[in-house]
């Protein structure tokens, strides 16, 4: 009853007027103002700012001003005398102080003294988007590719929505790249949504493919070295700079997964980088590179990336930002830090974390991202990086990411791009009363917050990792090992399940791992009786009958995650379907309908590993846990549908 006050006198003080019955189909967003307005167009990221406020803003006054001795892009917000001044050094600050004010409004803060003063952690804040030329998305779950036919309003929206949390920059295609991203017709249409973009504060970078003088100069080679191809890069990189004139730079997948780069012609990745950094520089671009490489046959595909980069420490030209996976695998439902972070000294990085959840369920799962990336934080100090980069999770599906609540991490990544100190459960409660204004959103805020460790436990508890299935990384697999793939693509080369025990052995006695941690993290690790139980078979290969801080064995432990997550994931569609009234039916039913396939993937996990692993532990489930409702024959024979991991309604069908 509280609850239900506390929402209906927000929602009195802020004015709003949609009933909880209006249907909505997310496609607002997080930015459901009622427009108060109309505006004349003005021009500039300044005009941006005056005309949200003018649209929207229902306080007093507010009075936009250049101000010296502000960060870039930060600005203050003060009530003086019955107005509210917003400074700023410049006018992307000037634009995020007035989005600022309207989240204040939509949150039903209260603006009659305000003293505020913010500035961004990273200059650089920028979505990749892994889009392709044909509209596909890869890794994407929410329809084709906004920028395949880039529609003026939803390209508008788009922009609003990154500049509402600071998203300054975007890069618009795939890092697996067409080396037709460069070509003069790709280039007119980047240009065209850099022009819809610059009046919100966001550049657009492009993804390049390291082969493009020779796939579409026609030059025998790509070798950095080589003065023709440097001189190719120039021309095209001027080509680019002509079409849009504050271009932000290249990213860069170079010899990782069969891409092309560098090591092709006998060079290394800081020559790759500098190459392309020296055309860049004139014009003030960057290239964020990325470590994330890997090669078949490796006794520890963890260790690689650090191998091959920490010896070019200090080799880097200074407008190169090196681009590092979160963890040292592949985003992961958890992973350690990637070491590399606080290896490099002498290096400027950048984080990628990846939004759309390629390995968390895809758009089916709710799965709220913001406190795994703080977990992140908690090992690498935000201080230390360059900038922060996340895979988007946007497509043209009408609620723009396949899940209400999978918009929570776009807004999520914004904002911990901005403010990596922000705890996860404000930013979540900001989400939650700007995106469904009527919400007892306490109880949810608890739901999103326990939804990464659910997945976690139904997917793969206690540092297990990548036993995804072959074809897709939406379900179980732990057994796939079919002749002929490459290990590293196999799930037992990563659970390494045998009678003895589960899991990989990083330690200084295995894969030494451990070893590229600092020394008080790598004697943690190292040992099985400190190294943290939820990464514990991520380093140790551990015995079934370990003995766990709980009590109980190792195995018995397994189970009751499984189970954990399970239960968790079916609470969540108790929680959510105490929300009925006060949401609207469309969007109460689509996440309903969501939580309930996520439910049935929770046990299908939980069934599919437990009853795979027990062929290896040989012992049984223990008697105070639901017991597997299917059986492994049946767990192994199922298949999704080739084509379905990308459709919004894949999962376990019974
Ligand atoms: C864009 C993983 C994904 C690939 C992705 C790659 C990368 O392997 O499965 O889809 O390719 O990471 O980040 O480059």
């Amino acid at each position: 009853m509280k609850r239900i006050l506390i929402s209906a006198l927000v929602l009195l003080m802020a004015g709003w007027s949609i009933a909880a019955t209006d249907n909505e189909d997310g496609s607002r967003l997080w930015l459901r103002f009622n427009r108060t307005n109309t505006t004349a167009s003005i021009t500039g990221v300044k005009g941006t700012a005056m005309s949200e406020l003018q649209a929207y803003w229902q306080g007093a006054p507010v009075v936009l001003k250049r101000q010296k001795g502000l960060a870039a892009d930060g600005y203050t917000i003060k009530t003086q005398g019955g107005k509210i001044m917003v400074a700023a050094a410049n006018d992307a600050g000037l634009l995020y102080g007035a989005y600022h004010l309207l989240r204040l409004q939509q949150t039903g803060e209260s603006c009659a003294a305000l003293d505020i003063s913010e500035k961004p952690a990273y200059d650089l804040r920028i979505l990749n988007h892994w889009d392709n030329p044909n509209g596909t998305v890869e890794r994407g779950f929410a329809g084709k590719s906004i920028f395949l036919n880039p529609d003026p309003e939803r390209m508008k929206l788009y922009a609003r929505a990154n500049a509402s949390v600071g998203i300054n920059g975007t890069v618009l295609n795939n890092v697996n790249a067409k080396p037709e991203a460069l070509s003069t017709e790709s280039l007119q249409k980047a240009k065209t949504i850099a022009d819809q973009l610059r009046p919100y504060g966001i550049r657009v970078y492009l993804s390049i493919n390291f082969a493009s003088p020779i796939k579409i100069g026609g030059l025998p080679t790509a070798d950095p070295l080589n003065a023709d191809v440097v001189r190719w890069w120039k021309d095209k990189v001027n080509e680019i700079y002509r079409l849009i004139p504050d271009f932000g730079g290249f990213l860069v997948k170079a010899n990782s997964e069969g891409e092309p780069g560098p090591q092709d012609f006998g060079r290394t990745h800081a020559d790759g980088a500098n190459m392309l950094a020296g055309v860049l520089k004139p014009h003030k671009g960057v290239v964020m590179w990325r470590a994330f490489v890997y090669k078949a046959q490796s006794s520890d595909r963890a260790n690689q990336a650090y191998e091959e980069f920490m010896p070019l420490d200090g080799q880097f030209a200074d407008n190169v930002i090196i681009q590092v996976k979160n963890g040292p695998i592949d985003f992961q439902p958890r992973e350690p830090y990637s070491p590399l972070f606080t290896a490099m000294q002498k290096t400027p990085m950048m984080v990628e974390f990846q939004i759309t959840q390629e390995y968390l369920g895809a758009a089916n799962h709710l799965v709220y991202l913001a406190p795994m990336w703080q977990e992140f934080f908690s090992f690498v100090k935000p201080a230390s990086l360059k900038a922060m980069a996340g895979v988007a999770n946007i497509g043209d599906d009408a609620n723009w990411c396949g899940h209400h609540f999978a918009q929570a991490n776009w807004y999520a990544f914004g904002r911990l791009a901005w403010n990596p100190s922000l705890r996860s459960e404000e930013i979540a409660s900001e989400w939650l009363k700007q995106t469904f204004s009527t919400l007892p959103w306490d109880a949810l805020v608890d739901l999103m917050m326990s939804s990464r460790e659910a997945c976690v436990n139904y997917m793969m508890p206690l540092g297990i990792h990548h036993i995804f299935a072959g074809t897709h990384h939406y379900g179980p697999e732990p057994w796939y090992a079919p002749r002929g793939v490459r290990a590293d693509w196999t799930p037992p080369y990563y659970h390494k399940a045998d009678a003895v025990g589960l899991g990989f052995d990083r330690t200084l006695k295995g894969s030494t791992n451990v070893k590229q941690y600092p020394a008080e993290l790598c004697k943690l690790y190292n040992d099985i009786n400190t190294c943290p139980e939820n990464l514990l078979a991520w380093f140790h290969h551990v015995p079934w009958d370990h003995q766990m801080k709980s009590g109980r064995t190792f195995w018995d432990e397994l189970c009751h995650k499984y189970d954990d997550g399970v239960r968790a994931a079916r609470r969540f569609l108790v929680v959510w379907d105490t929300m009925q009234p006060y949401v609207d039916s469309q969007r109460f039913l689509e996440v309903q309908h969501k939580l309930r396939i996520q439910a049935r993937d929770a046990e299908w996990w939980r069934d599919a590993c437990l009853l795979y692993f027990q062929t290896f532990s040989q012992r049984p489930i223990p008697q105070d846990m639901e017991h597997p409702v299917h059986n492994l024959d049946e767990m192994k024979k199922f298949r999704i549908p080739i084509g379905m991991y990308e459709n919004p309604e894949c999962g376990y069908t019974r």
